[in-house]
């Protein structure tokens, strides 16, 4: 394996002088750098990044928290974290966590052994692990420390509309069913979504999940609610949910939106290729995901950020699922 050693003896110059040259950091003749370049092309030489991050403490490397890489909405919002940080020049470290809390201080371990420059935690589970990394960070939805800002959906307004729209199309009895208690972001959709129920005077029945996306495991919560048949509407937390209940009520003959109308939330690309298409709130993706970037890049180079929580608005998006019926 060629290293900068072997390459400043077979080009005639000091190490210190290839060190400059790969790592940009001073001044080398224009003679020096033809001589080292060559060699470098000879060898075939692959200057060590970690290495260099260590040296430079620029690894230019951004690490990312994921919860869950098989819902839609986080595959859709890593695809934007990821084309902007890219713009942005910095690679992304994906970090699978599975809302895992034991994983993502893992993962944490291995960001700082990488030497990352900063960390985007979507939905993170931990809180002091946190403390004292040294490293920027922005979370998504979660809380994490004081000192880290947020960026989120307006989740609590989303939910106040989810409600209004139920109702606005004649459910009366309605469920929701809401995300697991270490979710903020479905805490918060749910106290939206009684908000509104209760200034209606509407009571909500409440089933709750564990996890976002096991499809037996919410089949299994679903089979424990004996008459689903008697509701006119159900809520779900989230698209992929949505989909999973979608499928319970097809397999038991319930006609969507004739018998029950469904409302999910994310309006993650799965919405549009269900059939009936579903109704849902849309969280802005792109808006959510480079803000994040540009937040944790402006950390990076320690300009000054707010430390708050960015919330962005959410929006109905009207589909198949629900439609307007009499009421009796
Ligand atoms: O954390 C919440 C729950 O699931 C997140 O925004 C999502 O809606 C993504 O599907």
């Amino acid at each position: 394996m060629p290293n900068i050693r072997e390459i400043a003896k077979r080009a005639g110059v000091g190490i210190a002088t290839v060190s400059r040259y790969i790592n940009d950091t001073g001044y080398v003749s224009d003679d020096a750098k033809q001589k080292i370049q060559k060699e470098i092309d000879n060898l075939n030489y692959t200057p060590n990044a970690l290495a260099r991050a260590i040296f430079t403490k620029e690894s230019k490397i951004i690490g990312l928290m994921i919860p869950n890489i098989s819902n839609p909405f986080f595959n859709q919002i890593t695809t934007i974290i990821e084309k902007y940080s890219e713009k942005m020049g910095y690679t992304l470290f994906l970090c699978n966590t599975e809302d895992n809390k034991e994983k993502e201080a893992k993962y944490l371990e291995v960001l700082k052994s990488y030497r990352v420059e900063g960390i985007i935690a979507l939905r993170s589970q931990c809180k002091e692990e946190y403390l004292n990394i040294q490293i920027p960070v922005v979370s998504f939805e979660n809380h994490i420390l004081p000192s880290i800002p947020i960026v989120a959906s307006d989740n609590y307004n989303g939910g106040r509309m989810a409600f209004e729209h139920l109702y606005e199309k004649g459910c009366r009895n309605i469920l929701h069913i809401k995300g697991p208690k270490a979710f903020e972001a479905t805490e918060r959709r749910c106290k939206g979504f009684l908000d509104g129920a209760k200034e209606k005077n509407i009571k909500v029945d409440i089933v709750e999940f564990e996890s976002d996306f096991h499809v037996e495991m919410l089949e299994q919560n679903l089979s424990g609610i004996k008459s689903i048949e008697d509701y006119d509407g159900i809520f779900v937390f989230n698209d992929i949910a949505a989909a999973v209940v979608m499928k319970f009520l097809k397999e038991r003959g319930i006609v969507i939106p004739n018998q029950i109308q469904i409302i999910g939330f994310d309006n993650s690309f799965i919405g549009e290729l269900l059939h009936p298409s579903l109704t849902t709130i849309n969280q802005p993706i792109k808006e959510l995901g480079t803000l994040a970037v540009k937040l944790l890049i402006k950390l990076i180079n320690k300009e000054e950020v707010d430390i708050k929580e960015y919330l962005i608005e959410t929006e109905l998006i009207q589909r198949e699922t629900t439609a307007h019926r009499q009421l009796g």
